[in-house]
């Protein structure tokens, strides 16, 4: 039984060398991340006006400065003690750091990842956020499908919404119905792409008082990532954008 198998080992080694030789020097491009993670971003993030956080500090806090003080928070309805949310290594789109937001199965109104830019009080608290037009950042999702061994042709994407709110929508805020923020939907993947929510874009849903109301950069409170109800989503690179 020997023979062959030692027979099998000097014909992988010399196709091995076959392969070595024709690729020459020529780099291998990574195509994968680390398993269990989003595929790589396909490029490395643009210059942007002002990042609010990359996580690298390892921190929950954004970047300081400029009149900005705020932070991290995580939202959800208490119903599933399997949720985590969290400043994790894992998977990072840049750098070592990048938040991590996973539920098996939330059974209220889900869950959210929140980005203030104040700290409170008073909560809410507004920022002028007029130098700016738009925010960006880095988002992935781990599909159940993808993983080690299993599809990753199957690409499926997850559709949720993304929104800043205003003195006029955010919780507590001066409204009557509160948090009908202004929101775009994006199409998340398994790669890390970058977002991009133009605040002329950006719209209520309409079901909440007041509605109809015009974006005020100048009175801005935080980002707000709506979660569903499981979910398994990559955050990284925030930034304010002059676009
Ligand atoms: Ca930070
Ligand atoms: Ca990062």
């Amino acid at each position: 039984m020997k023979e062959p198998v030692h027979r099998i080992s000097i014909l992988n080694a010399t196709l091995v060398g076959l392969l070595l030789a024709a690729c020459g020097s020529r780099q291998v491009e990574t195509i994968s991340g680390p398993p269990g993670c989003p595929l790589p971003p396909t490029a490395p993030p643009p210059t942007s006006a002002r990042l609010l956080d990359d996580l690298e500090d390892g921190d929950m806090n954004l970047i300081a400065g400029d009149g900005l003080d705020g932070s991290w928070e995580f939202w959800d309805d208490k119903t599933n003690s399997n949720l985590l949310m969290a400043n994790s290594t894992m998977c990072a789109a840049f750098g070592k750091f990048a938040v991590h937001a996973r539920s098996d199965g939330q059974t209220g109104w889900g869950a959210s990842v929140n980005l203030f830019f104040r700290a409170p009080p008073p909560r809410p608290r507004p920022y002028d956020g007029s130098r700016f037009n738009a925010v960006s950042f880095y988002a992935a999702i781990i599909p159940p499908a993808v993983g080690v061994g299993s599809d990753a042709d199957a690409n499926p994407t997850v559709r949720i919404k993304a929104a800043i709110s205003t003195m006029e929508t955010a919780w507590e805020g001066n409204c009557k119905s509160c948090t009908d923020n202004f929101a775009k939907y994006i199409e998340i993947s398994n790669r890390w792409q970058r977002f991009v929510l133009p605040f002329s874009e950006l719209r209520q849903e309409g079901w909440g008082d007041p509605k109809n109301l015009a974006f005020k950069t100048n009175d801005i409170v935080q980002l707000a990532i709506q979660l569903g109800q499981k979910f398994d989503l990559w955050i990284d690179q925030v930034a304010f954008e002059q676009l």
